[in-house]
């Protein structure tokens, strides 16, 4: 039995994580297991990763130490939870993954496509999400949703520059892909992008039924 792997993308403040709980209340209440899960992070050792990538630090962090930390705790959560819960039949909705590298680390940064998409092959083979739902939202709502919870972490310190070209990146992906990808408006009322979630949820259980 193989699951269905879901990512849930976008920049800060876009409601990935509150949406991600309401999708998982829906399909749970069709009787399926899901697993809630985060990058970076999802096991204790990559929790213990994430924490080194959140944590405003007085040194600079070189670009390539961040991309290979990012896909150090990968592959810890890929062999640990991801892959066991989907040869186990489980609906995984992931809070962000590498969608996010190659908009953070590609576009935030400036690192090559190509540079990333090696460390994608070289930790996942040819593991990819089954469907991928991107969160838009406008840079200056999203930086207000996160200033708002108070003390921000080391990548909600970069500028407007910085998240523009994350936008941009999570928009050409989306782009270029259709059938991978689902674009939600999450500038809308809350009750409206779940509206949107609830007209989703009988092809996913459609999808997972196989
Ligand atoms: N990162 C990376 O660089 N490379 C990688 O490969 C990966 C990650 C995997 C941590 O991510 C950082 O890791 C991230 C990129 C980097 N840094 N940044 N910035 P994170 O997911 O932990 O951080 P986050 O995106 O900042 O999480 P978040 O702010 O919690 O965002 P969210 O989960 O999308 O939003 P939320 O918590 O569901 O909602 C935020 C608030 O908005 C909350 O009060 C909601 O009630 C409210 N909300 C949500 N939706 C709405 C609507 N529609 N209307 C009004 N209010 C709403």
């Amino acid at each position: 039995m193989t699951g269905l792997f879901i990512t849930l993308e976008g920049p800060e403040g876009a409601g990935k994580s509150t949406n991600r709980e309401y999708l998982a209340e829906r399909l749970r209440a069709a009787g399926i297991e899901v697993l809630l899960t985060r990058e970076p992070g999802g096991t204790p050792l990559a929790e213990r990763i994430r924490e080194v990538l959140l944590a405003p630090i007085d040194e600079v962090m070189n670009p390539d130490t961040e991309l290979l930390l990012v896909f150090a705790a990968r592959a810890q959560h890929l062999a640990q939870v991801i892959r066991p819960a989907l040869a186990r039949g489980a609906v995984v909705l992931c809070d962000r993954f590498t969608d996010s590298t190659y908009a953070y680390q590609g576009g935030g940064r400036g690192l090559s496509v190509e540079r990333i998409a090696a460390l994608e092959t070289f930790v996942q083979g040819d593991l990819r999400p089954d469907l991928t739902l991107v969160f838009d939202l406008p840079v200056e709502i999203g930086m207000a949703r996160a200033s708002a919870r108070g003390r921000l972490d080391r990548f909600e310190l970069e500028d407007r520059l910085f998240f523009d070209a994350v936008r941009s990146a999570f928009l050409a992906r989306a782009k270029a892909d259709p059938a991978r990808y689902l674009l939600v408006d999450a500038a809308q009322p809350l009750a409206q992008v779940q509206r949107a979630l609830d007209a989703l949820v009988p092809t996913l259980l459609e999808r997972h039924r196989g």
